[in-house]
């Protein structure tokens, strides 16, 4: 069981010398907002997923990295009197973009409720009050003073860009999470339990995502993507990426903002939680032309492609997971799954479903169908593509076992060449299908991959839930200046002739695989 490190202050923590005074600035700023200092500080990073989207919440093992840019939050904790009448969590943020709010906790111990219909940047906290407030009542109720959470000032700083698939929302949410558990006088918490609650923590703001964002941005590494598995228990086992040897100049991560935001809570019924339903429909359709029946999962309460693949085959695989054998037993499955969807599916089925002939394929009524699948989070389409998804779950799930193959084969450390255009070319061929399976791409994305592709990139993806969002390139060091100069050049300045030093310096970003969150217990 591992624990989420507590580093007795700054040093210890080891925090990179260009933080150090971010860290200061933080304190200062909690200095002259609340009067006393911070109690402590709890930080969690962003992430990139390097390869594996649109795949984590059908249970499909995924491969990201946390990076080096996080939400850090000074905290203090207000004393418990017997005078209080009410409490109260004031959260509020460096940046002046983002308002302060006092959010008063209900006096009857129930959790704080969310209105959705005010796009408040204080509702993403708040989606961590809820889940570190239940974690509270179901384990540690003794922890609960005046039936409620403790009153506490909060001040956050983020430098994960925002808007842009890295995560700046997990970041927040997990920072939050960890803070709120710590000021409540929680001394331990395990990887495995913030993971657990926090994945849920964008529910509340009406996004049925996936775990990969809150995973990655507990348990990152340094200089280590990590292989998340969802089943058969959420877990991150950590890779180190092989060397590239001369005459390769080592490997960078680039990641590229399009600048074109897809706002993802208000496009959600027609993008985001659309893939949702549309993959939920296929493995319930491939379930039932199969003969087969899928256990509901709990938390997403329909069947998996994952679940769907895992009765298929009814061959256990051995443990782990993630072993050389088990890497050629997923290849080989995924493979077969994606020809077969070939026959499985009728040239009209192929083009799309409408909701009556889904519902009767599956054996429902409109109105059960209505139910099951589109009442939690609504949607809206004419027809679901549930065979371009799932063609594109199966084949990104293989794409990230390939990747994680390449990782872990001796000869890629040997032959630097060959592991460079190959996992150039899996990132490509993810792009590829993102584009035209999955239909997350978007004019901006393809121009700003076609420009990196000319230019020095070996690979190139969206990275994240698309629509709008970054990309994640892969290159060797000695052609990332003439790469970035050739995105500022031909798609920044081309597209935005305005943008600025800072807007740019924000939307480029090169990052290496950091570490995951933490508490800095001294400030
Ligand atoms: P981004 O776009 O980075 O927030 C989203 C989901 C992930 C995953 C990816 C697509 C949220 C919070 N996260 O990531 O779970 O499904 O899209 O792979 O929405
Ligand atoms: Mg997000």
């Amino acid at each position: 069981m591992s624990y989420i490190p507590i580093f007795k202050d700054l040093e210890f923590y080891s925090a990179p010398e260009s933080q150090i005074e971010r860290y200061q600035n933080l304190v200062k700023s909690y200095v002259s907002e609340f009067g006393g200092k911070p109690n402590f500080i709890s930080r969690a990073p962003g992430r990139v997923n390097l390869i594996g989207d649109h795949i984590d919440y059908c249970y499909f093992s995924v491969l990201p990295m946390a990076i080096e840019y996080d939400a850090i939050e000074a905290i203090g904790v207000e004393p418990t009197s017997t005078e209080e009448t009410s409490r109260h969590i004031v959260v509020s943020n460096t940046n002046s973009r983002f308002a302060t709010e006092s959010i008063e906790l209900p006096a009857d111990g129930s959790v704080v409720t969310i209105d959705n219909s005010k796009n408040l940047w204080t509702n993403y906290y708040k989606c961590s009050l809820i889940v570190a407030h239940k974690f509270i009542i179901e384990r540690y109720p003794h922890l609960l003073t005046g039936k409620t959470l403790k009153s506490i000032n909060v001040v956050v700083d983020g430098n994960v860009p925002t808007g842009g698939g890295l995560s700046s929302s997990a970041a927040l949410c997990v920072a939050s999470t960890l803070g709120i558990l710590r000021a409540n006088g929680i001394k331990k918490v395990t990887k495995q339990d913030l993971t657990r609650i926090t994945v849920v923590c964008e529910h509340y703001v009406g996004l049925n995502n996936g775990g990969m964002d809150q995973c990655a941005s507990v348990c990152g590494e340094k200089n280590k993507v990590l292989f998340i598995e969802f089943t058969p228990k959420l877990q991150a086992t950590p890779f180190s990426i092989p060397e590239v040897k001369l005459p390769f100049k080592p490997l960078s991560f680039l990641i590229t903002n399009t600048l074109v935001t897809a706002n993802k809570t208000e496009s959600a019924p027609v993008n985001y939680n659309l893939r949702v339903v549309e993959v939920a429909v296929a493995a319930e359709f491939l379930a039932h032309i199969n003969g087969l029946e899928l256990t509901p999962d709990s938390n997403l309460q329909t069947g998996t492609l994952r679940g769907f693949m895992d009765s298929y085959f009814t061959e256990k695989l051995s443990k782990p997971q993630w072993d050389g054998r088990n890497i050629q037993v997923g290849i080989a499955r995924l493979t077969e799954l994606s020809n077969k969807l070939e026959t499985w599916f009728d040239a009209s089925e192929k083009i799309g479903l409408t909701t009556e002939h889904a519902a009767s394929k599956l054996g429902l009524t409109v109105e059960q169908f209505t139910k099951k699948y589109l009442t939690q989070f609504p949607v809206r389409y004419t027809k679901l593509k549930i065979y371009q998804r799932a063609k594109h779950v199966f084949n990104e799930s293989l794409r990230v076992l390939e990747v994680l193959q390449l990782f872990t084969d001796p000869e890629s450390s040997q032959d630097s060449g060959k592991f460079l255009s190959e996992f150039g070319a899996i990132m490509n061929a993810s792009q590829d299908s993102l584009r035209d399976l999955f239909n997350n791409s978007c004019d901006a994305c393809d121009e700003l991959n076609a420009v990196a592709r000319s230019n020095g990139s070996i690979g190139s993806r969206i990275t994240g839930a698309g629509f709008g969002g970054s990309l994640v390139h892969i290159t060797t060091e000695d052609k990332l200046p003439g790469l970035i100069t050739a995105v500022t050049e031909q798609y920044y300045k081309k597209r935005f002739p305005q943008i600025t030093k800072e807007e740019l310096s924000q939307a480029i970003v090169v990052t290496k695989p950091a570490v995951g969150g933490c508490i800095i217990d001294k400030v």
